[in-house]
Formats: structure tokens, C-alpha cells, sequence
């Protein structure tokens, strides 16, 4: 990427820090699949305990972590309920049906926020018909549907009357820090009642790779079979482990500007003739709009911003996604607006 883009595509762009670098360059390693390697065992022990939990596992992409953690809360053929815009069902390459063998069932919202009564009335008893439920999935915040963020409340009362059936509860976390940063809740207390939690190094928090999968000692011992199962036995992974561990301790501070840079787009957009926004204001860093009254569909826009150095993806023909992140300021996300205001007028 040169310097002149700016690419608002998603967070997961971010080139990692010179400090992250030096930290790379410096790491301890050693062979993590003996658990040997001393970086990877700190940032192990230190996300378990932001997320309050007794263990956690490192893990190369949020994908994995997600797909190990519905394997792990699961049994084959049982059903996975989660939201219809959910990451899990739409951009995992139907993990949970390939690898833990379960269906998905989706609930259909408008903002990507579950509630226990809708829930209540998707789970399923085993019967001569019927595979029963075996986990729930909430993704904090929820990307699709514009960086939502759950109402403690309603995440605290999913987990616990899903408990009480006996049914687990994962959190796609990718970007729980995001909610964190929103609400002022810390992550431990955001995911104090679910049984695993997923957050992503890589995405908001800026490291170049990696996620944590976080929960139960037992569950975390049997996850990192799995991660062995599918190729995630990474070796000498301090050198990334480094990075995510000053991901991990210094960019959650660094969110809250992320997301007035966002409010700051998504008023701009607003105001350009034919573009709604939607939530707006937007609660963390992600942007959606549509552009159904400007008459031209989403991918001619983004076509016409990618000549200007301006990127941003279509979501669907005629919605479109940006992101804020640490790579692009407020004077870029200015840029990125006179930008599309022209390529419309
Ligand atoms: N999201 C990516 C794309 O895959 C859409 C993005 O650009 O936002 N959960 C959530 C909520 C995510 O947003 C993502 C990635 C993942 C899981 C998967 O993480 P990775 O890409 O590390 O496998």
C-alpha cells in the first residue's frame, strides 16, 4: 500500500507500528507446540486474564478461533444459533458445517443484536425430527450490521438462560475491545458469563496477525488439539505474540478516536446527496451506508474511489462498508469524503 491510499476497506489493513517491529525483532521464542515459546506463553496468560477467564490460546486468524470454539461447545449434528449477518455464517467458508458438523440457525435482525426471547423461541429439543441446540453465537461487536454493540443486560440474560438449558454461549469478539471502548465495560465483565470468547489481535487493535480464543482450562486444552487438527501448530510464534502483546496492552486506548473519526464519516456521508447511513451515529468503527438514491450501484462507487486512492468495499449492490483504524486520520477521512461527493456530483 503506498502512502497516498487511503483504505478505509477494513481495520484489518493496518501496517503493524515501528515499536511493533522493534518487539518482533526482539522476541524470546522457543517451539510453541512444545509449549515452549515464552512470548506466546505471556500473551496467553495475560489475554485470559483481560478476558477473566482461566485460560486462553493463540490462534493464526479469528476464523480458527471461532471454528475451534464451536467445535469445542458442540456436538455433531446439532444446530449453532446465531444472527443472519453473522460473520460465522456468512465469511467462514461454512466452518461450522465442515469442521464441528452442525447446522446453522439463523435469527434475522436489525441490528445484529440477539435477544433471549428471540432466541428462546429457535431452540430445539432432540426429537424424532429436530436436531437439538447445541451452542449460541453473539458477535460484539457486529460488523455487518454497523459495529453494534451488545446491551450488557441482554448479553448477561442470553448466557445465563442458555446455561440453564444447558446450551453454551461463544462470543465473536473479533472486535470486543471496540465494545469495550464504547461502553466503558471491561472486557472481562463484557464476556464474565459466556463460555469462550474470540477476539482478534489483528483487526482494531493493529498487530499483524493473530486472535485469542479465551475460556474454561478444559475447553482451552481440548482447543488446542484442534488448532493442531487444522494447521494452526505455529512453532516459533513469539515473533508474533510479540506484537499482539503491545496490541493487546496499548491499542485499546487508542479506540475511542477510531470511533469519532467514524461519527465523523458517517455525518459527512449523511450529508453528500443520496447516501443514508445506518445506525447513526455509527458505535464504534464501522461505517455502513446505502447508496440505493444516488443511482449508481455500490461497486461503480467503490470502482470510481479506487482511480481517486480512495478504498472502500460494496457490502452487497447497494451497500457499502468503511472502516476506521490507526492507519487513517481525520484529515484522511475528510479526503475520503470530498472524494466521494465528487465521484457522485
Ligand atoms: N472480518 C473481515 C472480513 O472477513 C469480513 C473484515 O474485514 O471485517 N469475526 C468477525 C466479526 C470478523 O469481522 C472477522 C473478519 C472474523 C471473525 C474473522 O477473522 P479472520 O479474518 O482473522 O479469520
Amino acid at each position: 500500500m503506498t502512502d497516498l491510499l487511503i483504505d478505509l476497506r477494513s481495520d484489518t489493513v493496518t501496517r503493524p507500528t515501528p515499536k511493533m517491529r522493534q518487539a518482533m525483532f526482539d522476541a524470546e521464542v522457543g517451539d510453541d507446540v512444545y509449549g515452549e515459546d515464552p512470548t506466546v506463553n505471556r500473551l496467553e496468560a495475560r489475554a485470559a486474564e483481560v478476558c477473566g477467564k482461566e485460560a486462553a490460546l493463540f490462534v493464526p486468524t479469528g476464523t480458527m478461533g471461532n471454528t475451534i470454539a464451536i467445535k469445542c461447545l458442540t456436538q455433531h449434528g446439532q444446530e449453532v444459533i446465531c444472527d443472519a449477518r453473522g460473520h460465522l455464517l456468512n465469511y467462514e467458508l461454512s466452518m461450522t458445517a465442515w469442521f464441528a458438523g452442525c447446522l446453522i440457525r439463523s435469527i434475522p435482525t436489525a441490528d445484529g443484536i440477539l435477544t433471549w426471547e428471540m432466541i428462546e423461541r429457535e431452540i430445539r429439543p432432540l426429537g424424532p425430527h429436530a436436531a437439538n441446540t447445541g451452542c449460541i453465537e453473539l458477535e460484539n461487536t457486529h460488523n455487518m450490521a454497523g459495529g453494534t454493540v451488545y446491551p450488557q443486560e441482554v448479553l448477561d440474560e442470553i448466557c445465563l438462560r442458555a446455561h440453564e438449558r444447558g446450551i453454551g454461549v461463544h462470543i465473536d469478539g473479533a472486535r470486543i475491545f471496540n465494545a469495550s471502548a464504547a461502553t466503558g465495560t471491561p472486557v472481562s465483565r463484557i464476556c464474565r458469563h459466556a463460555d469462550t470468547v474470540m477476539f482478534c489481535l489483528s483487526k482494531a487493535l493493529g498487530a499483524p496477525a493473530g486472535s485469542m480464543l479465551a475460556g474454561p482450562k478444559d475447553v482451552i486444552d481440548r482447543a488446542r488439539l484442534y488448532r493442531k487438527r487444522l494447521g494452526g501448530g505455529m512453532r516459533q510464534s513469539g515473533i508474533l505474540a510479540a506484537a499482539g502483546l503491545l496490541a493487546l496492552e496499548e491499542s485499546p486506548a487508542l479506540l475511542p478516536q477510531d470511533h469519532a473519526n467514524a461519527q465523523f464519516l458517517a455525518a459527512g456521508l449523511a450529508a453528500i446527496l443520496g447516501i443514508s447511513v445506518e445506525p447513526s451515529p455509527p458505535a464504534t468503527n464501522i461505517v455502513i451506508f446505502d447508496t440505493t438514491a444516488t443511482g449508481r450501484p455500490a461497486k461503480e462507487i467503490s470502482q470510481a474511489l479506487k482511480a481517486q486512492q480512495v478504498l472502500m468495499n460494496p457490502i452487497s449492490p447497494t451497500v457499502m462498508r468503511a472502516v476506521t483504524h490507526y492507519d487513517v486520520s481525520r484529515s484522511q477521512c475528510q479526503t475520503a469524503l470530498e472524494t466521494l461527493a465528487a465521484v457522485l456530483s
